[in-house]
């Protein structure tokens, strides 16, 4: 049995302000779905670490996993409720790589050059997983399989699909969806939907 955790909101109203419940669950994202071959699928840790990692498809998915159950909440108003994913734990992995001091945020790097950023604290949370299964099956493609991020508490596009790796870096530096009005933190309690970047940040400094 991998270790499990229960990530429903019990300390705030579940429904965050503005999101509307539903049942099915939507497919969103930005350009096609990409289908990475497995022989040359990795993910990396890299940037400000100690360590940094690159682990094939079958040493990522020979790590220990985790069974998260949570809500997830998409900035065009939908949430739905009770998905149980399971996947590596973030934690681990940053473990693994030995973050530096001088770390503060993360640029989540996924396929076709879709990146997104979170603080360090909102990354290194026990309920984010790079998640491969979604209520006991496979990831479908079109969900971001073979792998994703989820990190339930923040609103959903910062969880990455078809995420292949994560940077670690001094400062904060906007993805995808951040460089086109999107909040740097997005938290939907707050409803941090949209933001201003400063603009001497919309080019990015790390390296890629
Ligand atoms: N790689 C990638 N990941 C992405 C996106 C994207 O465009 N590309 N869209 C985000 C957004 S806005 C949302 S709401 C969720 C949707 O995930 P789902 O299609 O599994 O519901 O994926 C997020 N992750
Ligand atoms: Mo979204």
């Amino acid at each position: 049995m991998p270790d499990q955790l229960d990530a429903r909101t019990t300390d705030r109203p579940r429904l965050p302000p503005g999101q509307i419940l539903t049942a099915k669950w939507p497919v969103l994202h930005y350009g096609r779905v990409p289908r990475p071959d497995p022989a040359r699928w990795t993910f990396r840790v890299f940037g400000e670490v100690e360590r940094p990692i690159e682990l094939s498809w079958a040493e990522f998915d020979a790590l220990p996993k985790r069974e998260v159950r949570c809500d997830i909440h998409c900035v065009t108003t939908w949430s739905r409720y009770d998905n149980l994913f399971l996947g590596v734990p973030v934690g681990l992995l940053l473990e693994r790589a030995g973050v530096r001091p001088g770390a503060t945020h993360a640029l989540v790097h996924a396929e076709e050059e879709y990146t997104t950023n979170l603080p360090l604290a909102d990354l290194a949370r026990d309920a984010n997983l790079i998640a491969t299964h979604h209520d006991g099956a496979p990831l479908a493609p079109e969900h971001g399989g073979p792998a994703r991020l989820v990190v339930p508490h923040l609103y959903f596009w910062k969880s990455a699909k078809w995420v292949r790796g994560i940077e670690l870096m001094e400062g904060d530096w906007p993805g995808f969806w951040e460089q086109n009005g999107y909040h740097m933190r997005g938290d939907p309690w707050n409803e941090e939907r949209y933001g201003r970047p400063d603009p001497a940040r919309m080019r990015r400094g790390p390296r890629r």
